[in-house]
């Protein structure tokens, strides 16, 4: 035993105890980064949810799949002869600088960030050595971008967490084929194919660069790549992609033994292919209308339609700074974490537009950081129309938060709930608009008829819209 407290087993009854630690839930937001070999073709059509730009090779191999002609694009774009593992010479980082990244995560507000260190293509950004050569550090820009990345965000911690997105399965491996959907009961349209895949045009298997030989996809592959990220590369949240067969509980059982050993605290998600070690609940492009006794985190990219990053979306549609800060108050206010998503480049720039945005997000963020880090959820009530006005709760030991998603629509607001029990005496509102990022004001509640109670807005706190 460790610090007198029982070591994690492999058991499934002991994994189960394991939850999310006080600093994730504290964290609130984080900067999901889709970024890998499927940057250069950057490109996905705008059916929702069916043209992930990040699944380029399975839409652009798979006709049936194919909703919104991949197929063609890619034959326009790169000819006939074209296998999807072309695209590493031209997965330069060329303009990527890290320290850049982390400082936009950290003008953003967030508190956390999670790289896709492999995504299902199975292109590692991190030095993979024992398992395959398929890696950054030996194709494309032959550098250990995850090293690069977590150690630019040295300058940050411990307020900036770093965490690795990691797809289970390979879909288009050779190895991983005899754990594919037909094993699983999944659905071969769309989930853990297990398909190798074949050049439409050519009509040829697509090479697999980088395969080393191996006996067992999970045991020889699989495990000891999580292993990596855990012990040489210290995530902080194993963020598993996919499920699917697996080797994660006695994975899980070591990592949370040799984390408690250091004082570390760590979490992993609910994709890692068994309920009971999950953390903390991951819906995509979604949210919840209402509280979550379990601990949640919605994950959605600021493009409406993709993670990875897509040529063919235009600025206009990336999600706003509005938007960001509504959505974020909205999962805080129901037990969730947000996880907003961008698609840098392959050379390593982020778009422009996307940048401003989070920065414009960040500083409401980090003007009102009180109502939204280190709070809890309000178990009476999270979401309320009062007067017309769309409002959420939070609290603190010493404080509960009013937040307004839009502009206040009158100067006095009746909340039709019963008055919080208040541990401090401060009611403090917390209002957002499209420009009214900068204010903030503190009222004394006052008691109305009924259940409710009433506060004063008071005039002229709420900026002109520019
Ligand atoms: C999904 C993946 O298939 C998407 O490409 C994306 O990575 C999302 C976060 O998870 O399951």
């Amino acid at each position: 035993s460790i610090s007198g407290l029982t070591e994690w087993t492999s058991d499934l009854s002991s994994l189960a105890q394991h939850e999310s630690p006080q600093w994730y839930d504290d964290a609130k937001f984080g900067i999901f980064i889709h970024w890998s070999a499927f940057s250069v073709p950057g490109w996905g059509n705008s059916t929702p949810y069916e043209s992930y730009a990040e699944w380029f090779w399975w839409y652009s191999t798979h006709r049936p799949a194919d909703k919104s002609d991949f197929y063609d694009y890619r034959l326009r774009t790169f000819g006939p002869d074209w296998n999807y593992d072309d695209s590493f010479q031209n997965f330069t980082a060329a303009k990527w600088d890290p320290k850049e990244w982390v400082d936009l995560i950290y003008a953003s507000g967030a508190k956390y960030f999670v790289l896709t260190t492999k995504h299902h293509d199975g292109f590692a950004l991190f030095n993979t050595s024992r398992t395959t050569d398929r890696n950054a550090l030996l194709y494309g820009p032959q550098r250990d971008l995850l090293k690069d990345l977590f150690t630019a965000a040295e300058t940050y911690q411990p307020s900036l967490r770093r965490g690795t997105y990691f797809s289970l399965p390979e879909w288009f491996n050779p190895d991983f084929a005899p754990y594919g959907f037909a094993q699983l009961g999944g659905n071969a349209s769309t989930s853990w194919p297990g398909i190798i895949a074949r050049n439409p045009y050519t009509g040829l298997d697509e090479p697999y660069t980088g395969r080393l030989p191996i006996d067992d996809f999970i045991t020889d592959l699989m495990v000891p790549q999580m292993e990596i990220l855990a012990y040489d590369y210290s995530t902080d949240i194993m963020w598993c992609d996919c499920g699917a067969a697996n080797g994660t509980a006695p994975f899980a059982a070591s990592w949370w033994n040799q984390a408690r050993s250091q004082n570390r605290q760590v979490t992993i998600n609910s994709r890692c292919g068994l309920a009971e070690v999950a953390d903390f609940d991951t819906p995509e492009y979604a949210t919840f209308s209402s509280a979550q006794l379990r601990k949640w985190e919605s994950n959605e990219g600021m493009d409406p339609y993709s993670y990875g990053y897509n040529r063919a979306t235009a600025d206009s549609a990336y999600m706003n700074a509005t938007t960001i800060v509504q959505d974020l108050v909205d999962m805080v206010s129901k037990n969730g974490n947000f996880l907003l998503d961008i698609g840098p480049r392959a050379d390593g720039t982020i778009v422009e537009r996307e940048a401003q945005n989070l920065r414009e997000a960040g500083e409401w963020i980090h003007a009102h950081e009180e109502a939204i880090f280190n709070t809890t959820y309000w178990f009476v009530m999270s979401e309320l129309v009062a007067d017309g006005n769309n409002v959420r709760f939070t609290q603190t030991d010493d404080a509960f938060y009013i937040l307004f998603l839009d502009k206040p629509t009158q100067e006095k607001v009746y909340l039709d709930t019963p008055l919080p029990l208040l541990r401090g005496d401060v009611v403090t509102v917390v209002g957002m608009g499209a420009h009214s990022s900068q204010i903030e004001w503190v009222k004394e509640h006052k008691k109305g008829s009924g259940n409710g109670f009433t506060f004063l807005i008071p005039e002229g706190v709420w900026e002109e819209e520019k």
